[in-house]
């Protein structure tokens, strides 16, 4: 069986098979599914447990697709498995050869696959897209996208979208490599050649492509988000060439208004000094495109709005994480077809997904010391003085520290949250952290960081770092939360049996009460889950599934959470979870 668009637009309501990155194009990671409920949860017992095998044993950020009796998952270093869903055994397997020379900033994660007609697409850390035919497992195309060299890289899901003006089916997918100074990137193409349809640059004044001919630039081709300087080249600021926002997690589709939803990173270098003019102040030099929200045209890579979370970001905290497409009615009675994101700057941002107009904006984590909230007329954000580490002055190396929080890993990070069609809740995995936070010099060398920030993670609470929190997106309102000792770096699923399924750094795969947050259900798998769960029904039984493996961000960067962390196994392997039957 050949997977067709139609398949892929019905993936939230059918329950046989999870086609998507985000289980529906919407990804809000909801199943309608309910043989396994909160009543018969604790009952949950595993089927079957794969290993990725070899040396590679870390970083498992995967999040599972399934069709045709065939879980597909994708293994770090760029690995990808098809697995027999029913016995767990081995069908074929994918191990790109990458050079050593690659530059992932975070761990040598990705995310997962998209899945289309005959094939499996998914990107790898040196920066290139690869077809596999389904069945096989072997290597139908392959693009190179960008030089990896220099910082590209990539580790998100690829996005399977219907451009329903043309009708034509192409595959999104985005870049990485902010942290090394590359311009971000999201990219258009045909899946049964890998040919490039568009590319979208996100740095303003940076010109795109259509067709393999220049199209037009981002904005304002003299890009006044960002300084000009007489000296260089270009005219403008050096960090303008180099300038990030690249779209490295996954993009959601709305096809009512054809238009597919993408958050982008931060701007390089951290250091926002480097972006606003010497004499300048930070708030004239927003650094569009990046650290925000974008809506773009799948016909033309054309960008169609832009919402900016943190205008001038010097907090590294990126605007990339899901856009949840969700539709709710306000007190007025007033249907709104909306986003929702959980950004790493400690807000929860509901957007009106037609316009990127910001509709509500609250925190969702307790000590946030940046700003002191959003102001909802001009969806700018209110900061607080002081948190900006200063400019350096000459002669000086490094500033005084500041504390912020959250720091740059964020209030919640890439692993997404899920939206409960039943409780009207969002289920967010998030933290509470902070840093000491300095501004350091900062020169562009390419293949090398570029920051020009320098930071220390610390806690924030002594009895947690993770907090999952069920949020009421109309009003703002935890209506629960359950604490954890390490930091939550997996995704969440959430499902009609009145469950929220995550994992736990410290190798727990939990099952809590939807409604009250009652924790009814939990396995240990012996190594940290830092992946999103997926539920299908097969045989009519059903099934969950989870990718386990420490790794990812919070032991390279985490500073005291490194420390924390450091105890746990790592590893690589895929558990899958279901009723006894008697
Ligand atoms: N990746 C993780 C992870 O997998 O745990 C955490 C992060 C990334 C970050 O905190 C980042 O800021 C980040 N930034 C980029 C970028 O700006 O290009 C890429 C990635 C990545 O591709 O994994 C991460």
């Amino acid at each position: 069986k050949t997977v067709s668009w139609e398949d892929i637009a019905n993936d939230a309501a059918t329950t046989d098979d999870v086609l998507m990155y985000g289980l529906g194009i919407q990804a809000q990671r909801y199943s309608t599914l309910d043989n396994i409920n909160a009543d018969n949860v604790s009952m949950l017992t595993p089927a079957w447990s794969f290993s990725f095998g070899d040396e590679k044993q870390r970083g498992q950020e995967s999040q599972a697709l399934v069709h045709d009796g065939v879980i597909y998952v994708t293994g770090s270093y760029s690995r990808v498995f098809a697995i027999d869903a029913r016995t767990g055994k081995k069908l074929w397997d994918y191990a790109h050869r990458l050079p050593d020379d690659i530059r992932p900033c975070c761990d040598v994660v990705n995310r997962g696959a998209a899945i289309y007609g005959d094939k499996i697409f998914f990107g790898t850390l040196d920066a290139s897209m690869v077809a596999l035919n389904k069945d096989t497992g072997k290597v139908v195309w392959r693009k190179k996208f960008a030089d990896h060299k220099v910082g590209y890289t990539m580790t998100g899901a690829p996005t399977i979208v219907k451009d329903q003006k043309t009708g034509k089916v192409l595959l999104i997918h985005g870049s990485s490599g902010d942290e090394f100074g590359v311009v971000g990137r999201l990219f258009a193409r045909d899946p049964d050649t890998g040919e490039e349809i568009w590319m979208r640059p996100f740095v303003e004044g940076h010109m795109g492509r259509l067709n393999g001919k220049e199209s037009t630039p981002s904005g304002d081709p003299r890009a006044p988000s960002w300084p000009d300087d007489p000296n260089t080249e270009t005219g403008k600021a050096k960090a303008w060439s180099h300038g990030g926002g690249a779209p490295w997690q996954s993009a959601t589709f709305d096809p009512q208004t054809n238009t597919i939803v993408i958050g982008a990173g931060n701007p390089a270098p951290w250091n926002g000094w480097a972006r606003t003019a010497p004499n300048g102040d930070p708030k004239d030099y927003d650094s569009l495109y990046t650290s925000g929200q974008v809506g773009v045209d799948p016909s033309t890579g054309e960008i169609k709005w832009f919402y900016q979370h943190t205008p001038n970001d010097t907090w590294d905290f990126s605007g990339n994480n899901e856009i949840v497409l969700f539709d709710y009615v306000d007190k007025k009675g007033k249907l709104h077809k909306a986003g929702a994101h959980a950004d790493r700057n400690g807000f929860f941002y509901v957007t009106d997904r037609t316009s990127g107009k910001l509709l509500n904006a609250f925190p969702f984590v307790d000590g946030i010391t940046w700003a002191k909230g959003i102001d909802l007329k001009t969806g700018r954000p209110i900061e607080n003085k002081g948190q900006r580490p200063a400019r350096l002055k000459k002669g000086e190396t490094r500033s005084e520290a500041v504390e912020v929080s959250p720091p740059f890993l964020g209030g919640k990070n890439w692993n997404p949250m899920a939206y409960s069609q039943d409780t009207g809740l969002f289920y967010v995995p998030a933290n509470h952290w902070k840093e000491d936070y300095w501004t350091e010099e900062v020169e562009y060398t390419p293949g090398s960081a570029y920051l020009g920030m320098g930071f220390r993670i610390k806690r924030l609470f002594d009895d947690h770092v993770g907090v999952l929190r069920a949020m009421d997106p109309t009003t703002g309102k935890v209506v629960w939360q359950h604490k954890e000792e390490m930091p939550l770096w997996a995704g969440v699923l959430a499902t009609k049996g009145n469950l929220v399924f995550t994992g736990t750094g410290d190798g727990y795969f939990k099952a809590f009460d939807a409604k009250s947050g009652k924790e009814l259900w939990k396995f240990q798998v012996g190594t940290g889950i830092i992946s999103p769960p997926i539920t299908w029904e097969m045989d009519g039984e059903q099934y969950i599934g989870v990718t386990a493996g420490y790794g990812g961000a919070v032991p390279l960067w985490g500073g005291d959470m490194a420390e924390l962390t450091r105890p746990i196994s790592q590893g690589g392997s895929f558990w899958v979870f279901k009723l006894p039957s008697f």
